[in-house]
């Protein structure tokens, strides 16, 4: 066996387990793992121009591929810029390993530069935080990082690396493959409880599959179509299920959380057995618990999240595919039952007319561009295996309207609501997916966050496409200042800043659109480029959400 450094041991590991792209900012800290990683055919450093910025890539990375991703900073400060982007795949269960360097051990706690407690400040916002204090732990430590953070719900983990541990030259060390150290926990229901979720749901008149994030995680969206079409069962999404189940099959009416529909509200709330598949049900899903649900059922890879938030009738922990394979073998057992006509024919009424009162033909003409009829143009304009990376604020608010495929992919900071996500993650679903069409649908708020990351996705030779809904404010707070307290209102507007001319600055391609008319053309060139493009969209920011014109 060959000597290693530190360094070499993480890269290395970081290697056998097929990770391609490390997303930070180096430092004198980090440097002996930039300089592995240099010599290094099969495997990349991506710099960014903020470590928030690595972060959300990272957990972009996470949440397409289910293959953790990964990011690194330096000590103090370059840790600390990285943790608003953590807390995002914390609460979206995104895996990801964070790697912090720090000062050299004898240093550490006594004042040294830019020093800070990186265990401390991680703690809340990863499943599990570990520092390598001596070069003989790391390879369990790295085993253990990668372990944790795909077991169970997938989530962050964090390590912390001393300068010196890194540097130490001393251990002999050969990666392990990924097999001996992991398994997939991809358990089956209780087979009673799984029967007696089938009888339950067969014996209901008004069922719903409420499909979330465990569904995406589980790869288990073909089987619930599959079961959802035989027993004849509405499906509604959670927010970070959004294209788990394409939105325009007739059985699936959209998702719902805070800013969901009236539609899917009323979807839930009238049924009378609400099959939860994957969701934790946290506020922002349920607009904080204030929902009604009647009897549940709840499947959940955790069991802590069962019961959690709302009784339930019957609790199943598993792995959400496999327990919809149960369920379709009892199905297949069975006599087909036909309870579910009438309340199936009511609901597409039901969607009828709330499609009518929403999606208004005048919105076509209107300038500057309503949000609801540039999600319906968006959708008609996706390429069939598009990926969406889509900010907080009201881009996110409004991309519930989207009508996603079977195999478009959506990526959004549900329940972090960390702004300033969308731009890194289709970065790194650029380089994670090169031949796929990545649209990032942003506000100015968050592109002010992250504009430095403009410079990445050129540097990178990302061709995304970004759809700027540019109304020149924080626009979301701004409506609930304006909702809440106003007429006044304070601290959420912006001067008028033409980002096309930026990013054609940064090296990209930038548009300005003012009209309805002239987003569908530009998007279409936008299509063809090969450097990223930027639309600087000007949105009518008077449609307010939280008078839920939805
Ligand atoms: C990092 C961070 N800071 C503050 C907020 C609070 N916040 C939520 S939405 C929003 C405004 C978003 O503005 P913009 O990106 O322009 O989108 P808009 O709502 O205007 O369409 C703010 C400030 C947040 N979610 N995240
Ligand atoms: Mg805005």
């Amino acid at each position: 066996m060959q000597k290693k450094t530190g360094a070499q041991i993480v890269v290395d590991t970081l290697r056998a387990e097929g990770v391609k792209y490390v997303f930070g900012v180096p430092g004198g800290q980090t440097l002996s793992i930039n300089d592995y990683i240099y010599e290094c055919k099969d495997i990349d450093f991506i710099a960014t121009r903020h470590e928030g910025g690595a972060a959300c890539a990272a957990d972009a990375w996470g949440r397409l591929t289910g293959n953790p991703g990964v990011c690194l900073s330096t000590t103090g400060p370059g840790a600390t810029n990285l943790i608003t982007g953590i807390g995002g795949a914390l609460r979206d269960s995104s895996p990801v390993i964070v790697l912090t360097c720090n000062n050299r051990r004898k240093d550490v706690g006594r004042g040294d530069a830019q020093e800070a407690d990186h265990i401390a400040l991680f703690q809340s916002l990863v499943k599990w935080s570990g520092y390598a204090n001596d070069v003989r732990t790391l390879p369990e430590l790295l085993r253990q990082a990668f372990r944790i953070a795909l077991s169970g719900r997938p989530g962050p983990v964090h390590l912390d690396l001393a300068r010196d541990v890194l540097e130490d030259e001393s251990m002999e060390f050969e990666a392990l493959p990924p097999h001996v150290y992991r398994v997939a926990d991809r358990r089956p229901g209780d087979e009673e409880l799984v029967r007696r979720a089938f009888e339950q749901l067969k014996a209901s008149k008004r069922p719903v599959f409420w499909i979330g994030n465990g569904v995406k995680i589980s790869k288990a969206g073909k089987a619930i179509m599959e079961l959802a079409e035989k027993m004849h069962i509405p499906m509604v999404t959670t927010f970070n299920a959004i294209g788990a189940v394409p939105n325009g099959h007739e059985l699936v009416f959209g998702p719902r959380s805070r800013s969901g529909s009236r539609l899917t509200t009323s979807i839930l709330e009238d049924s009378d057995c609400v099959l939860v598949l994957g969701s934790s049900l946290s506020g922002p899903t349920t607009s904080r618990w204030a929902l009604k649900l009647k009897k549940l059922i709840q499947i959940d890879i955790e069991q802590i999240n069962i019961g959690r938030q709302y009784p339930v009738e019957i609790g199943i922990v598993g792995d959400i595919g496999k327990v919809v394979e149960q369920l379709l073998n009892l199905y297949s057992k069975s006599s087909p039952s036909a309870q579910t006509e009438a309340w199936v024919n009511e609901l597409k009424q039901r969607r009828e007319a709330w499609k009518k009162e929403v999606f208004r033909p005048e919105y076509a003409s209107d300038s500057p561009v309503r949000p609801i009829y540039l999600m319906q143009e968006l959708s008609n304009l996706l390429s069939d295996n598009s990926i969406l990376a889509v900010d907080a604020g009201n881009p996110g608010v409004w991309s519930h309207l989207l009508d996603l495929k079977p195999n478009q992919a959506y990526l959004k900071p549900v329940n972090f609501g960390n702004m300033g996500f969308s731009l890194p993650a289709g970065i790194a679903c650029k380089l994670a997916e090169p031949d796929r069409e990545v649209v990032v649908l942003i506000g100015d708020g968050s592109l002010g966050m992250s504009l430095g990351e403009l410079e990445t996705a050129v540097r990178t030779k990302s061709n995304i496409i970004i759809v700027l809904m540019n109304d020149n404010a924080y626009g979301n707070i701004k409506q609930e200042q304006l909702h809440f307290f106003g007429p006044r209102y304070n601290g959420v507007d912006f001067v008028d800043v033409n980002y096309a001319a930026i990013m054609d600055n940064f090296g990209g391609k930038g548009e300005r659109i003012d009209r309805s008319e002239d987003f569908g053309p530009a998007f279409l060139r936008a299509k063809t480029s090969s450097v990223p493009y930027l639309l600087d969209i000007r949105i009518e920011g008077k449609d307010n959400v939280w008078k839920q014109p939805f």
